[in-house]
């Protein structure tokens, strides 16, 4: 008993412990004001139609693992496969309808309970339920006489093929049914609610961060010259899954020129003392992502080049962040990035010239191909648009985004001085925008050079 409680004192304070991660949880009232707001964007005269992702087989009976496809998440939390959640505005008997899978003995028996359509309404919040094996029967039933079909088309082609199956059904229907007259991509709608997080997903997504933290601060401490990438990828991974997270993304570990493959995932070099180590890895919590990379020496002191990249990367990534703030236009961080990033790349000789001619012929791409971020949420990489008519968006308060300058001298880059030559740096945060400024989700990792010698010493 003792040592249960010494071990519980000892968690960090800023990670939520289990029973704390079931309070985290999307409440049903959200998930019903979502939709409700969804269908009064869309008016009274439509239908949006959502499926849930498909399970994919990897061979025979073994599936990929599952994770359930966003925009459904969205709507109402319910995680099975096999699914097609339908809203219909105004509809008399109910305006939330789940075609989901009936509960079947023998299946559960292999596969575990499944939810089924009585659980979908009392626990889940739909109005109605029926199993998904009679959508075809019911659904074009329910579509006719509106006007307009929200969905996503062109994604799935089996979505896209049951969707025009349903149109025929329903032009077959006694006396001819009408079909809408317009089909509408749902993302518009949909993806622009997604943008603006709610208290409760800030909430999910602050423990994604501290997770990720966690895992980081954890990674640190294992990767040492003589051990590979993928044992530093399992310090990770322990961490994640310890947490009841998932990862966001396949992390990537990558020692020395590594660093260079921008989404380098092969994580199976051995670490060489005097290289650079970049870790860009993070948390999925009940669906929502963090995202942090990190880059420290394995030996423990950054080299002199070492050091003059990472500072104007720290440099850049700092005066990014300065530019997360209510109505700053997006992309005002990523030029503020280039800018800082353009001038060190003058100052040290490895572009020559000044910033202003880097930056206009664009010849700081050559160390810095990337954006300097993006929107996160359900999705690592998540939905918005970056720009509206034509211009960068500006920023709102409860958006979330991530700001990861870095910058990458190729192993075979002739035009630079060979001792800059396979170093590759990238330090990325996730931040929210907040009513007067941001708040950095992932700050307790430490970024600063000497900070992060500091810690290694300490191993
Ligand atoms: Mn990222």
């Amino acid at each position: 008993m003792h040592r249960a409680r010494e071990a519980r004192q000892r968690q960090p304070a800023l990670i939520p412990t289990a029973p704390a991660l079931a309070a985290l949880a999307i409440s049903r009232e959200e998930f019903a004001r979502r939709r409700h707001q969804l269908m009064q964007m869309a008016g009274e005269d439509a239908v949006l139609l959502v499926a849930a992702a498909t399970e994919r087989m990897r061979n025979a009976d073994a599936a990929w693992p599952y994770r359930q496809d966003s925009d459904f998440h969205y709507l109402g939390g319910f995680p099975e496969p096999d699914a097609v959640l339908a809203l219909l505005p105004g509809r008399r008997h109910g305006e939330v309808v789940l075609f989901c899978r009936e509960r079947d003995p023998a299946r559960e028996r292999w596969h575990g309970q499944s939810i089924g359509t009585e659980r979908a309404v009392a626990e889940y919040g739909m109005d109605d339920a029926f199993p998904i094996e009679d959508i075809d029967d019911i659904l074009p039933g329910m579509i006719e006489g509106r006007g307009r079909v929200y969905c996503h088309f062109g994604r799935e082609p089996e979505f896209d093929a049951q969707l025009l199956g349903w149109m025929r059904r329903l032009r077959q229907l006694r006396g001819g049914g009408v079909v809408p007259k317009e089909f509408v991509a749902l993302g518009h709608l949909l993806h622009d609610l997604r943008l603006y997080k709610s208290r409760a997903e800030l909430k999910l997504m602050r423990a994604s961060a501290a997770i990720a933290v966690e895992a980081h601060l954890a990674a640190l401490q294992v990767a040492t010259p003589g051990r590979h990438e993928y044992e530093v990828e399992a310090e990770l991974l322990r961490v994640i899954r310890g947490r009841g997270a998932v990862p966001a993304f396949p992390p990537i570990i990558a020692g020395g020129a590594n660093a260079c493959v921008m989404h380098y995932q092969a994580n199976r070099a051995p670490l060489n003392t005097g290289d650079l180590l970049l870790i860009d890895a993070g948390a999925e919590l009940d669906c929502y992502a963090s995202d942090i990379s990190r880059t420290f020496p394995l030996n423990g002191r950054y080299s002199r080049e070492q050091r003059a990249l990472y500072e104007v990367v720290l440099a850049a990534q700092l005066a990014a962040i300065d530019e997360v703030r209510p109505g700053q236009p997006f992309n005002a961080a990523h030029l503020a990035a280039v800018r800082v990033l353009a001038e060190g790349l003058c100052q040290l000789g490895l572009l020559k010239g000044d910033a202003d001619a880097a930056i206009a012929d664009g010849s700081y791409q050559r160390f810095f191909p990337a954006k300097t971020g993006h929107w996160l949420g359900l999705d690592v990489h998540d939905v918005g648009d970056y720009r509206l008519d034509g211009e960068s968006r500006l920023l709102e308060p409860d958006m979330v985004l991530t700001v990861e300058p870095g910058l990458y001298v190729a192993p075979d880059d002739r035009t630079v001085a060979e001792r800059w030559r396979g170093i590759g740096i990238r330090i990325e945060d996730d931040v929210v925008v907040t009513r007067d400024g941001n708040e950095v989700l992932t700050a307790a990792v430490p970024r600063d050079a000497d900070e992060i010698e500091a810690l290694l010493a300490a191993r």
